[in-house]
């Protein structure tokens, strides 16, 4: 079998890239090792970009993003028991962000690629790729107990953190840059209406907290919680407690509660590999970097990921110049580490670090306090929020 592209992974990334691929009559495969269900049971990020917003509008697949994403033109950051709202609108010269869910977009972009009959092979076992260093690259994989080769021009590891892709390149061809942060978020989705109509980022003494939203009727809700802690120690009437002790007593007061239908945990950790481009094997998304969901930037970097490499191959195939190619990954990942230093600074700024000195807690006091009192503070803020140009 042959392929122009072989993209492995059937996530953001690889479906994006795939429709945008299709769509421009690129021929590509993905090759996802889950089945179908279980990429759709995952819940993760809410919040998008305008740039992201914009991508999936050229996948021709935005009619229900466009239709139910909720505008969204501010935040606000709650402390001290007042809450602060951050005017994102009018401090990023008019962008906002629309909350749409990940796991809404997923299934958006598959049903399209179904609809073009463009094809995903699903629990796909043992994917790897091969030859990504010369000019004939291919990828194996097994499916039904059959051995299958793919030989391709060029193979896309949108393969998230825990895939094959980036650990198939030689240990001495990358470099990795790790944080990991001593908490993690413990998450609760249920069908109640949200507490208030944009999102509140919680700095409590007892921990973080977040009340996000996926529609007017289903509210995504957040608590720090210890790094080890289990999602069986919680009950729901646990979560509500701790999220209403982490607001503001009128958030608080009007928090409605019910039965959650989904609850996990997730750790939080910043991570990038560089370079992102070995050969002919290009890395994006989640395969490539990992940011703390503090500011909302893991699946709005696969986008602007996607939007470079694609922009580049389809140079590549029209006018069969590999300049786009050979800038993929400087250009990529100058966008990676500002949206790493947000991420990471929003996470130190509104977390409780159970091994902070007092000092410590001092500036990051006084870092809220100047993020809410100072325009150019905040509107430094709202332009990494709305999401820098790509
Ligand atoms: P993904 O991880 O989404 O997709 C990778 C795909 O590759 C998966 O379907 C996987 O099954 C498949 N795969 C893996 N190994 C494979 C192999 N060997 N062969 C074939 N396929 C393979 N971002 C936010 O902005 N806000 C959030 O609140 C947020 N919460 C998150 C919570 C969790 C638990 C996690 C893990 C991430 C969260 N993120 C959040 C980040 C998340 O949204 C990612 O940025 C986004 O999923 C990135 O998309 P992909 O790069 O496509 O990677
Ligand atoms: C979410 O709605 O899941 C969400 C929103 C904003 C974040 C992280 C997660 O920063």
């Amino acid at each position: 079998m042959r392929r122009q592209v072989v993209i492995i992974g059937s996530g953001p990334s690889g479906l994006l890239l795939g429709q945008l691929l299709h769509r421009i009559g690129i021929d590509a495969l993905i090759l996802e090792r889950s089945s179908k269900e279980h990429v759709l049971s995952r819940v993760r990020a809410g919040v998008l970009e305008e740039g992201t917003v914009g991508l999936v509008r050229a996948t021709g697949l935005a009619g229900r993003l466009d239709a139910q994403g909720l505008r969204h033109d501010g935040i606000e950051f709650a402390f001290d028991g007042q809450r602060h709202r951050i005017d994102l609108h009018e401090l990023s010269g008019g962008k906002r962000v629309v909350v749409y869910g990940q796991t809404e977009l997923t299934a958006d972009l598959m049903a399209g690629r179904e609809a073009v009959g463009a094809e995903t092979v699903y629990e796909a076992a043992d994917v790897m790729p091969h030859g990504f260093d010369t000019d004939t690259p291919y990828v194996t994989y097994v499916h039904g107990g059959v051995t299958h080769r793919v030989d391709c021009d060029f193979i896309a590891g949108c393969d998230g953190y825990h895939g094959i892709s980036r650990r198939a390149v030689p240990a001495g061809a990358i470099s990795t840059f790790e944080r990991s942060y001593p908490f993690g978020w413990l998450g609760l989705l249920a069908e109640v209406p949200p507490v208030s109509h944009e999102l509140i980022y919680a700095s409590h003494p007892r921990g973080f907290a977040l009340c996000s939203m996926r529609s007017p009727t289903r509210s995504r809700y957040y608590v720090q919680c210890d790094g080890d802690e289990k999602v069986e120690n919680w009950s729901d009437q646990r979560f509500w407690d701790e999220l209403r002790r982490r607001l503001p007593a009128d958030a608080a007061d009007a928090v409605t509660t019910g039965p959650s239908f989904e609850k996990s945990i997730a750790g939080l950790r910043s991570f990038v590999a560089e370079p992102m481009r070995f050969g002919r094997l290009f890395l994006c998304g989640d395969a490539a970097h990992i940011v703390p969901p503090t500011g909302a930037k893991g699946l709005n970097l696969a986008a602007s990921d996607v939007h470079y490499l694609f922009e580049a191959l389809r140079e590549f195939y029209g006018e069969r110049s590999a300049a786009g190619l050979d800038a993929y990954s400087p250009r990529a990942l100058a966008r990676v580490w500002k949206a790493v230093r947000f991420s990471w600074w929003m996470t130190l700024l509104l977390h409780r670090f159970p091994d902070a000195s007092p000092f410590a807690e001092k500036l990051r006091a006084t870092e809220l306090d100047y993020v809410t009192t100072s325009r150019h503070a905040a509107a430094a803020l709202a332009e990494n929020y709305v999401g820098l140009p790509y």
